[in-house]
């Protein structure tokens, strides 16, 4: 099973990133990320087994996220595989804490590799066809979180589809 860590949206955000993802759709083109889909990721994992998806999501049930606020300032792009993202202006203390915290408990069980450098981000395209991202309008959103969920990417030919297995206490 292919799974990550992710914080996932509050509704009235999510509302508004997927009025930002038309927005950057309008104008860079490419796959606009569904609006049920849009997520933070904290931690990637890749390929789990089943058993070990059970006890990982054991795991996340039992954690306690320490309350945070983000702050969306930017617009911003990964050249492969063509993302446009909007994230954060510096570094965010809280969340490299979090990230931090889950990738500890994570590695030493062989779940994953820490990635060298953490850029938190929610994807709102993939595939565009420009990363021109001028024009596109100023941003200055807050998230407040207290939770984080352990997700499944399931792959098809129509692409990602995203299942929570758990969810942290809150
Ligand atoms: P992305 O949005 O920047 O592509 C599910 O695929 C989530 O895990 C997405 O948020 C994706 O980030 C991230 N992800 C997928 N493959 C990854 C990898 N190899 N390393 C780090 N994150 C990855």
């Amino acid at each position: 099973m292919r799974l990550f860590i992710a914080l996932t949206p509050p509704p009235e955000l999510r509302e508004r990133l997927g009025e930002l993802a038309d927005v950057a759709h309008a104008r860079c083109g490419g796959r606009r990320m569904p609006e049920e889909s849009l997520h933070l990721t904290l931690a990637f994992l890749g390929n789990v087994e089943e058993v070990r998806a059970a006890e990982l999501a054991a795991w996340v049930q039992d954690l306690v996220v320490t309350p945070g606020e983000w702050q969306m300032q930017r617009w911003g792009s990964f050249q492969r595989p063509g993302i446009v993202w909007i994230g954060g202006r510096g570094r965010d203390p809280a969340l490299e804490r979090l990230q931090g915290r889950l990738w500890s408990a994570l590695e030493p069980c062989g779940l994953g590799t820490r990635p060298a450098r953490f850029i938190p981000h929610v994807t709102l395209l993939r595939r565009a066809v420009t990363l021109d991202l001028e024009g596109l309008p100023s941003i200055d959103l807050a998230w407040s979180y207290n939770q984080l969920e352990l997700i499944e990417s399931i792959i098809d030919e129509r692409g990602a589809r995203y299942r929570t297995l758990a969810v942290s206490q809150g």
